[in-house]
C-alpha cells in the first residue's frame, strides 16, 4: 500500500465518521428536547473530551519522548571524543573546508560557521542523499558530529538560498578508505 492509498484511506474514513455524525444530527432533530436527557448527553460528552484530551496528550508525549530521544544533534557543549575535526567557513559564494578529507569508519567533529550571512551546510553523498546537516551561522559556531560509514566523494552544498552565487556553492569532501597504521 503507497502512502497515497493510506492518505486516501484516512481521509475516506474520515469523512463516512463525520457523514454519520451529520445523519445522527438529522435523525434526531426533530425529536422534542428532554431536558433530562439533554443534561445527561451533556455530561457523558464533557466526560469523553476529557478522556479524548487526555488520552492524545499521552499518545503525544510518549511518541515525542520515543522519537526524540536518539536526537540528531550533538549536544552543542560537551567534549567530544571525535579524532577529526574539520573546520568549515561559509561564505558568499564559497565554502572552506580544512582538512578536505576524512577516515572513514572514526568520528568527525565539523566546526561550522559563516563570514556573512545564513547559509546551510550540507553534506551529500556520493548516491544523492543527504548524509548530514547544520546551519552556517555569522558569528556562532555550530558542531555537527557525524560517522562516515562509506568511503567516497561527497558534495558539500547549501541549503539555504544566500543570493545570486548560491546554487553554485559546492566543494568536495573526500572520505577516505582506512589508512592502515
Ligand atoms: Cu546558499
Amino acid at each position: 500500500m503507497t502512502i497515497q492509498d493510506r492518505i486516501w484511506a484516512v481521509a475516506l474514513v474520515g469523512i463516512g465518521l463525520v457523514a454519520l455524525a451529520f445523519l445522527y444530527v438529522i435523525s434526531q432533530a426533530s425529536k422534542p428536547a428532554d431536558a433530562n436527557a439533554a443534561s445527561r448527553s451533556a455530561h457523558t460528552a464533557h466526560r469523553l473530551r476529557t478522556l479524548l484530551f487526555v488520552a492524545l496528550l499521552t499518545v503525544f508525549a510518549v511518541g515525542s519522548w520515543a522519537t526524540l530521544r536518539p536526537f540528531p544533534i550533538a549536544s552543542q557543549r560537551s567534549t567530544s571524543d571525535a579524532q577529526q575535526v574539520v573546520d568549515v567557513t561559509a561564505g558568499q559564494w564559497y565554502w572552506k573546508i580544512d582538512p578536505d578529507t576524512v577516515e572513514v569508519g572514526r568520528p568527525v567533529e565539523f566546526r561550522v560557521t559563516s563570514a556573512d550571512v545564513n547559509h546551510g551546510f550540507a553534506i551529500y553523498a556520493p548516491d544523492g542523499h543527504i548524509a548530514t546537516q547544520t546551519q552556517a551561522m555569522p558569528g556562532y559556531t555550530n558542531v555537527l558530529r557525524y560517522r562516515f560509514e562509506e568511503p567516497g566523494t561527497y558534495t558539500v552544498q547549501c541549503l539555504e538560498f544566500c543570493g545570486l552565487g548560491h546554487a553554485p556553492m559546492l566543494v568536495t569532501l573526500q572520505v577516505a578508505a582506512p589508512m592502515l597504521q
